[in-house]
């Protein structure tokens, strides 16, 4: 191949996975993909898979070719299927349309394809390529790797903090460390993900909602509480309300039956985890989130929560809103007061982040270092 040939086969992938993120916060727990049908440096047709259910990529770009695809190549952010599932196989789609060479960014971490669907196009004398912008395309579905290799869902932690630090005041105070945009920003990742984590510290002390009410909703997160001893008032509005958004309290083994019928009867739904040293076992919590094929989890707080996450070594991704205003107090809670760091060189070290600018403030999205697409350490 020349290098003119790799640098289009990039840039022709960049297009479809520009593409596949369309589909994000509506395919889960499918995969996020896009497809584009290139003859002669000429684009016939592109697509994504555009809701759970709904038809693959590759399926719909070849609706879309505005001539017939016979001859053509089709670049794909991740391998195509060869097995019928809620859809007919893409593979039997491409062979039907007379598609001759396939560029795809990654393996389908699915034991069902994983290398078959590869295997069975050059069985048909298909030009298969794989990896091209691969690191891309497993940053952007590695939630999805994750749930299928692990069945757990992938780990977003959130906060909002000063330049110094801090959550809230010593008195606990914070609202608002961060400006209308930023918060507005932090909506858009609720409608977007499957579950939304407080722990009871937080419904007690804010009674918040949880909902997502700016930005474009494109799924209602279950709203996930951590609460060993089941605190929670039936007054609290994730209760009142868990008829339009559902509530899903862990809570331990040894809860009051009384509260968790109490809550049961208000429409809740209650579910008892183990302990482990620290706590609530919340990597049981995760298993059973990722039972119910949840995809990603935002963990919003407390500091307890957020630290409790952290420490564990169960968090993936941060989101962190900064904004430029310093609170002070050594008794102000921070995000992370459960990781005792005695060496720099231990402390969890975090990817380069992605750094983005809302009104006067500064939003930080990053990964914990050193995870291999679906494939994280702890988590
Ligand atoms: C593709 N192209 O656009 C997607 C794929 O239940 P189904 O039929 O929707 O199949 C879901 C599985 O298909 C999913 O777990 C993943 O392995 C693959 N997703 N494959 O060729 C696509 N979304
Ligand atoms: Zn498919």
């Amino acid at each position: 191949m020349t290098s003119g040939e790799v640098a289009d086969d990039e840039r022709l992938m960049r297009r479809a996975l520009r593409l596949a993120i369309r589909g994000q916060g509506r395919v889960e727990p499918n995969p996020m993909v896009g497809c584009v049908i290139v003859r002669d440096g000429r684009v016939l047709g592109e697509g994504h898979h555009a809701r759970f259910g709904g038809p693959h990529a590759e399926v719909i770009a070849l609706r879309n070719c505005s001539a017939s695809p016979r001859g053509a190549a089709a670049f794909v952010t991740l391998e195509p299927c060869c097995y019928t599932g809620k859809t007919p196989p893409c593979v039997e789609a491409l062979l039907a349309a007379g598609v001759r060479r396939v560029v795809a960014a990654m393996p389908d971490p699915n034991p069902r394809v994983r290398g078959r669907g590869f295997a069975a196009l050059r069985r048909a004398g298909v030009e298969v390529r794989v990896g091209v912008l691969r690191t891309d395309a497993e940053r952007l579905n590695a939630p999805f790797s994750k749930l299928t290799r692990r069945g757990r869902p992938w780990v977003i932690a959130k906060w909002a903090q000063s330049l110094d630090g801090k959550l809230a005041t010593a008195t606990g105070d914070s609202r608002w460390i961060t400006s209308p945009p930023a918060r507005r920003h932090a909506h858009q990742t609720r409608g977007r993900v499957d579950a939304i984590v407080v722990g009871i510290g937080t419904v007690l002390a804010d009674d918040p909602l949880l909902t997502c009410r700016h930005g474009r909703l494109r799924r209602v997160a279950t709203r996930v509480v951590l609460d060993s001893r089941l605190r929670m008032p039936p007054r609290a509005r994730l209760v009142t309300t868990c008829r339009s958004a559902p509530t899903l309290v862990f809570c331990s083994p040894v809860a009051s039956v009384r509260r968790r019928l109490r809550l049961e009867a208000a429409g809740c739904e209650v579910c008892p985890v183990g302990r482990d040293k620290d706590g609530l076992a919340l990597a049981e919590a995760l298993d059973e989130l990722g039972r119910r094929k949840m995809s990603n989890v935002l963990v919003e707080g407390g500091p307890r929560v957020l630290s409790d996450f952290l420490q564990r070594g169960l968090v993936d991704e941060a989101h962190v809103y900064v904004a430029p205003l310093l609170i002070g107090d050594r008794a102000a809670p921070g995000p992370a007061s459960g990781l005792h760091t005695r060496r720099v060189a231990d402390a969890l070290r975090f990817d380069e982040p992605r750094v983005r600018r809302l009104g006067p403030d500064w939003l930080f999205v990053q990964r914990v270092a050193g995870l291999r697409a679906g494939l994280p350490g702890g988590g």
